[in-house]
C-alpha cells in the first residue's frame, strides 16, 4: 500500500500568534506530509506577548493517545517534538520517540526553552534538565543560542563561541545532528550553522535579516526542516529551505506591518513549499 510520509508532532496547540502546532500543521501539509498532532496543552495564545494566557495541560489525553497509537501499530516517518510544559511531558514525548518512529525514520527534537538570552515563562529548570535529556534521543535538534547555552550546563544567556565550534559541541562528539538557530554571521544577516553526523561536515547558511523580532521563528524553521529531512531531503538542503522560508515570511511581514506579537505572515506564501526546494 503507497501511502505519503508522515509526522507525529508533539507540542501545544496555541490558538492565537502563530507558533507551535498552528504552524507546523499547515507547514507539512504544503509540503506532501501528513502532520499528525500530538497537542501537549491548548493556550488562548502564546506566552511571548498576549499577557495572562488560558491553558489546559494535556499529558493525560497524550499518554492516552500514545497509547491509543500503540495499540493500532503505528508508526511514522518522522516524530517531531517542540514546546513542552513539564518534565512528565518529556518523558512522554521520549516515549513517543522511541515508540512511534519507524525504523529508519528520523527524531527531531526543537528544545523549545527560551530566546534572546531568556527562558520562556513556566520554563523551570527541571523542565530544560528533562529537555536536555530528551535531546539524547533525537537525530536532529534545533537550539537557538539562548537553548545552546542551556543545553551546554549553563545560564541562560546567549552562547558565545563560534557557531561552528557550537554545533560540534552540541553534538555530544558527533553522536547527533546539530542545527543552530538565530545565528547572525554578518550585520543584516540571519541563519542556521549546522553539524551533520551522516559525514560530519558543518557548515553555515544565512539570508537577508528582516527588521522585527517575531515569535514562532523557530517553529516555522523546525517544521519545515523536519518535513524536508522526512522527504529525505539531506540536513544541508533542509536547513537552506527552512532558512530561506523563514526570511522570506519575516520580510513579508515585515511589509505588511502587522503586530509582531502576532508571528509572520505565512498563510500566502505556504504554496511556495509545495515544490521542493526552490534555489
Ligand atoms: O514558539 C515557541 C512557543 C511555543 N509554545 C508556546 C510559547 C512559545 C514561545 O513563546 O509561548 C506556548
Amino acid at each position: 500500500m503507497a501511502r505519503i510520509k508522515r509526522v507525529a508532532a508533539l507540542q501545544d496547540l496555541s490558538c492565537f500568534g502563530r507558533c507551535s502546532l498552528t504552524v507546523v500543521l499547515p507547514v507539512l501539509s504544503a509540503m506532501g506530509v501528513q502532520g499528525c498532532p500530538l497537542p501537549t496543552a491548548v493556550l488562548s495564545s502564546h506566552t511571548g506577548g498576549f499577557g495572562p494566557v488560558a491553558r489546559t495541560e494535556l499529558a493525560d489525553q497524550l499518554q492516552g493517545t500514545l497509547e491509543h497509537w500503540q495499540r493500532l501499530g503505528l508508526d511514522f516517518d518522522g516524530v517531531y517534538t517542540g514546546y513542552l510544559s513539564s518534565p512528565r511531558q518529556a518523558a512522554l514525548a521520549r516515549r513517543a520517540v522511541e515508540a512511534l518512529r519507524r525504523t529508519g525514520g528520523m527524531a527531531l527534537v526543537d528544545p523549545v526553552l527560551g530566546d534572546g538570552g531568556r527562558l520562556y515563562a513556566s520554563v523551570t529548570p527541571e523542565l530544560a534538565a528533562a529537555m536536555g535529556e530528551l535531546c539524547q534521543a533525537a537525530d536532529v535538534i534545533t537550539p537557538n543560542l539562548t537553548e545552546a547555552a542551556v543545553l551546554l550546563g549553563r545560564p541562560p544567556e546567549q552562547a558565545r563561541e563560534e557557531p561552528l565550534t557550537l554545533v560540534r559541541m552540541l553534538s555530544v562528539g558527533g553522536r547527533r545532528s546539530v542545527v543552530l538557530t538565530g545565528v547572525e554571521p554578518e550585520p543584516g544577516q540571519i541563519g542556521a550553522a549546522w553539524f551533520d553526523r551522516e559525514d560530519g561536515r558543518t557548515g553555515l547558511y544565512a539570508q537577508a535579516r528582516a527588521p522585527g523580532h517575531y515569535p514562532g521563528t523557530g517553529d516555522l524553521f523546525a517544521a519545515v526542516l523536519a518535513g524536508s529531512l522526512t522527504l529525505g531531503e539531506g540536513l544541508e538542503a533542509g536547513v537552506a529551505r527552512a532558512v530561506d522560508f523563514v526570511s522570506r515570511c519575516a520580510r513579508h511581514t515585515a511589509r505588511l506591518g502587522t503586530p509582531d506579537r502576532e508571528g509572520v505572515v505565512f498563510e500566502p506564501l505556504l504554496a511556495t513549499l509545495a515544490n521542493g526546494p526552490v534555489r
